[in-house]
């Protein structure tokens, strides 16, 4: 404790150097877990190098890629008290400290990625960055990054939620995905994705469940080669600034940051779009298997999923079906 709180102070007092000019200077520590030449990474990495443009060199990015800041879960804490300026984060960790934003994260609450896309693009995905920026969990929500749909991958395939009786299944650390996990049929286990490579390797875990790009860059696929398209969860991310850094920004750059904010969003779909189809390859040709799987039944599976956690919700909900 006493450790993080000196550096806390060590990184805040970094953040502002004075320029010779004598206006200061400030430079964003961004945070991704995924590695350099990532969507995620290369479309922030691409609004800062927009932003010191446009600020003469006022405002700067320094992007840590392949989660060297920590583990989301604490990169999340390292934004809230400003350790940490920028980050890019799965709405699966948003949920423990923004409940509102599992409405997002239950199973098959969307139809597909357009449905997905539609709503983070319309006022209901406005909406839901407001929730986050106005919530006290100190985040300021920036904006969306597509991050596809999460299938479960393991040393055999999955067709039916019978399938995966006494699998231990890895999921983000979030109540939704553990319970997810368990109606799905296996044992859901949570940990944070850097422990996921070893903990397949040792048997902690018998599999775990994420999109392809992310399958691809963790080498999961190389112990757990059988990737059967549950899609089951369809989560958006996002990507947030702390509360305490946007508070210091002047009005003229919070408006400057929420516009190069769009583009990124804008940027990253296409990157996303692009490495969803390389990585697909790359699997395949690695000897992935892909396989189809009862969607009905696993559909079904998760319906008290839907019921508990969408209750609060369900004005919300009938707005996300309604939308074609
Ligand atoms: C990825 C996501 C990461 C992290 C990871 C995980 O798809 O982009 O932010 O949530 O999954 O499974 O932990």
């Amino acid at each position: 404790m006493i450790y993080r709180m000196c550096g806390v102070g060590v990184l805040a007092a970094a953040l502002f150097v004075p320029m010779a000019s004598g206006a200061a200077t400030m430079t964003l520590r961004a945070s991704d877990v995924h590695p350099t030449g990532f969507p995620t990474v290369a479309a922030i990495e691409s609004m800062g190098k927009k932003l010191e443009a446009a600020t003469d060199g006022r405002i700067k990015l320094q992007m840590f890629a392949s989660g060297v800041l920590g583990t989301d879960k604490a990169v999340v804490e390292q934004v809230q008290v400003g350790a940490v300026q920028i980050a890019r984060i799965s709405l699966g960790e948003v949920g423990p400290v923004v409940p509102d934003v599992n409405v997002f994260n239950m199973p098959f609450v969307f139809r597909d990625e357009a449905h997905m896309r539609k709503i983070i693009d319309g006022p209901i995905g406005d909406e839901m960055l407001a929730k986050i920026t106005n919530s006290p969990a100190k985040l300021v929500a920036l904006g969306w990054m597509d991050s596809g749909s999460r299938s479960v991958y393991a040393k055999k395939p999955i067709k039916t939620p019978a399938d995966m009786h006494g699998l231990k299944i890895r999921t983000i650390g979030n109540a939704v995905f553990l319970d997810t996990m368990n109606a799905m049929g296996g044992n859901g286990i949570s940990m944070s994705f850097g422990e996921v490579y070893s903990a397949l390797q040792t048997g902690v875990i018998d599999a775990a469940e994420n999109n392809s790009p992310s399958l691809y860059t963790s080498n999961h696929y190389t112990i757990t080669p059988f990737y059967s398209q549950t899609n089951h969860l369809i989560i958006p991310e996002i990507f947030v600034m702390s509360k305490v850094t946007w508070d210091k920004l002047s009005k003229e750059d919070q408006a400057l940051v929420k516009k190069l904010s769009r583009e990124a969003q804008a940027e990253e779909r296409v990157l996303w779009d692009k490495t969803v189809v390389d990585s697909n390859e790359k699997l395949k040709a690695a000897g992935v298997k892909f396989s189809d799987v009862d969607r009905q039944a696993f559909y079904e599976a998760t319906a008290g999923i839907r019921a508990k956690y969408g209750e609060p919700y369900k004005d919300l909900i009938a707005r996300i079906e309604a939308v074609q």
